[in-house]
């Protein structure tokens, strides 16, 4: 027992006086005497030769050691710690830090970013849904039947192990999921992702992204269509822009049409990327068809909506002039890094 205590004492004279110069001296200090083979450890390991009568009193005088190294152990770390600073005059305090290296947004995300927040601001809810979808919700629930002649334009993607299921064509089948659901006012815009079986080329893709928007209520009327539309392009490429409607075809729409803006590179005055007529096609829009409200029965008579639909890629070739759709996918970071700074 007196052996032990001596044992003790000396260990303690050596904590007492024992000094470090780097972080491994550090760590070797703390292995000899706080480790889990340290020499506090052994000394607790005599406790069972210790006579009964004194265990309580050696048990306290064991913590005491231990706490004593604790507190050494600290205060050698913090006296590392300040010396590190200290003992290296010849650092420049005035150097730049490490510059925290941070990824960019992809040009589809800040685009279709910007394309939420203007329809969020028109008060307009984003919905979103499978990209796996089944065919009464991408073709037959939007006016679309079997052996309709636009469901071949669309190229489908069906699924191999079982072909009752497809890749989402447009992402119309959010809308048909949520007129399923809700009853008007219905105001929303779905982004997503979709596919179609082309042949990758700069102008086309096997998948690529839109935005639609779809807007039913009581008489709501071509005119709230184009003041909607107008709205957006404003706010997306500037108060100059002007807007124009051709007739076109949709079969979820009637009477559809597709909008163009002024040339984003010209003007308006004729250039390459107008072709020279000054107006480039932004996005395809129309009333919706009422057999579609019928086939969510919401009453036709009561109620009317308008709808469109546009890609991204070609919003964001006509603000980033970037004219060639496979760039998206590469992950060139050539190509990625120019985004910076956008949301
Ligand atoms: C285009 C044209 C369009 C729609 C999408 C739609 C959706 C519902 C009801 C009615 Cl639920 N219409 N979507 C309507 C007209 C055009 O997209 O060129 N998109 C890239």
């Amino acid at each position: 027992m007196e052996e032990l205590l001596q044992k003790i004492e000396g260990y303690k004279q050596e904590i007492e006086a024992a000094k470090v110069t780097n972080a491994d001296e550090l760590e070797a200090f703390r292995i000899r005497y706080l480790g889990t083979k340290g020499l506090v450890k052994s000394v607790m390991a005599e406790m069972k030769n210790v006579p009964a009568d004194k265990r309580k009193e050696f048990g306290l005088l064991l913590n005491d050691f231990k706490q004593f190294a604790e507190d050494k152990l600290e205060g050698l770390k913090m006296a590392a710690n300040s010396s590190t600073h200290a003992a290296s005059p010849e650092q420049d305090w005035s150097l730049p830090g490490d510059p925290l290296i941070v990824g960019t947004r992809h040009p589809l995300s800040i685009v279709r970013n910007q394309i939420v927040s203007i329809f969020k601001r028109l008060g307009f809810a984003v919905a979103e849904g499978p990209e796996i979808e089944d065919d009464w919700h991408n073709f037959t629930a939007l006016n679309l039947p079997e052996n309709h002649p636009a469901r071949d334009m669309q190229d489908t993607f069906y699924l191999n192990q079982n072909p009752d299921y497809l890749l989402r064509t447009h992402t119309s089948s959010v809308q048909a999921r949520v007129m399923e659901k809700q009853r008007p006012p219905i105001r929303i815009i779905c982004p997503g992702r979709v596919y179609r079986n082309e042949t990758i080329s700069a102008r086309a893709h096997c998948f690529f992204h839109q935005v639609e928007g779809l807007y039913v209520d009581d008489a709501v009327s071509f005119a709230d269509l184009k003041q909607t539309l107008y709205f957006f392009v404003k706010e997306m490429f500037g108060a100059d822009a002007k807007i124009r409607f051709r007739p076109s075809y949709f079969p979820f729409t009637e009477p559809s049409a597709e909008m163009d803006i002024s040339c984003t590179v010209c003007g308006g005055k004729g250039c390459s990327l107008c072709k020279h007529t000054g107006w480039v096609e932004i996005l395809g829009c129309g009333m919706v068809h009422p057999k579609m409200l019928e086939n969510f029965k919401i009453d036709p008579e009561s109620f009317t909506g308008f709808a469109f639909g546009m890609g991204i890629e070609r919003i964001c070739q006509l603000k980033y002039r970037i004219n060639d759709l496979r760039l998206y996918s590469q992950n060139d970071v050539r190509f990625l890094r120019q985004f910076t700074g956008a949301v």
